[in-house]
């Protein structure tokens, strides 16, 4: 009766803020043992980790898909890819994660890097938008040498100079892909991400469904604003608004897609345009498909329909 007692005050009783969003029931008990009979609990609780402050990021098991679709030229040809284990962070990136290490990294060494919007009308828990390649670039050294991890991005191929100021078109060979610390996915990460991982051969549509309107804020649902990520449903792999909400920066330089099988690609050495991924809230169904790829954007565009989200190598 005890626990009985214990789980009705948690249900009845938390009332968390929207900010922190009840995501999980986080079940105690004493043996660690599965599965939960009531009689073992100790007491539940509501998860109250504050959704848009600290970056959550959940393990992508690594494994081989088919990348792109016979929908767009651009999406062909289909290709086969191999990629090994990664994380990518459940949300997108919020306005208020993005001013924690924005701040500290201002504090630290690091320039030109703006506050960002507060998604599109405001709202400090959504996601942050209008940051450019370059900035993300910058702002991911900063969250990482925030959290005692080693940077990704660097000034050159030596590794000597942490990518801390102005606008630099760093090279493939300018990234240390083994450090610990945060980076953007590449094209082929957020797309194997968006199609569940090793569930990829669901081959839904968008990410995690067939029904768009269940998983993407798009223009024909969104009122013309962005929303709280995690309000729609998550995917396979429990990642959410893959589609829709706002675009999503990826590493790599758009270019276009051989037939060869690849492993780990990090997307052409040479460019003009950085890729976009996923569509948003000002977007049609089409935008918000796993396979769409966007060219229209320079490095250095700030725009209120494009955001992104982190990723880490494993
Ligand atoms: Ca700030
Ligand atoms: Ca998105």
């Amino acid at each position: 009766m005890k626990h009985i007692l214990c789980l009705l005050a948690a249900l009845c009783f938390a009332q968390p803020t929207l900010a922190q969003k009840p995501n999980r029931l986080i079940i105690h008990q004493g043996a660690a043992t599965t599965p939960y009979y009531l009689s073992n609990v100790d007491s539940v609780t509501f998860d109250s980790v504050d959704i848009t402050s600290s970056v959550e990021m959940i393990s992508v098991q690594g494994g081989t898909f088919q990348m792109g679709s016979n929908v767009s030229s651009d999406e062909q040809p289909i290709h086969s890819v191999t990629l090994s284990n990664f994380s990518i962070s459940t949300y997108e990136i919020t306005y208020k994660q993005w001013n924690e290490a924005q701040d500290w990294g201002l504090s630290n060494g690091y320039t030109d890097l703006p506050d960002g919007r507060k998604g599109y009308t405001g709202d400090s828990t959504h996601p942050v938008t209008e940051v450019s390649w370059y900035d993300i670039m910058k702002w991911c050294n900063a969250l990482s040498e925030q959290n005692g991890r080693t940077p990704v991005y660097y000034s050159n191929s030596n590794f000597t100079t942490v990518y801390k100021t102005g606008n630099t078109d760093l090279q493939n060979t300018y990234v240390n892909w083994s450090a610990n610390g945060f980076r953007l996915p590449t094209e082929a990460e957020w797309e194997y991400a968006a199609r569940g991982g090793i569930h990829a051969s669901d081959n839904y549509t968008y990410s995690g469904s067939n029904d768009v309107n269940a998983v993407a804020w798009n223009y024909n649902n969104s009122g013309s604003n962005t929303h709280l990520g995690g309000t729609k449903q998550a995917n396979q792999l429990g990642i959410y608004d893959m589609s829709g909400n706002i675009w999503e920066w990826c590493w790599d330089w758009y270019g276009s897609y051989s037939s060869s099988a690849q492993t780990n690609p990090q997307g052409p050495t040479s460019g003009s345009h950085r890729v976009l991924r996923g569509g948003s809230f000002d977007s049609n169904y089409d935008a918000c498909r796993v396979a769409v790829r966007v060219n229209g954007s320079g490095p250095d565009l700030r725009d209120f329909i494009i955001g992104f989200r982190c990723a880490r190598t494993q």
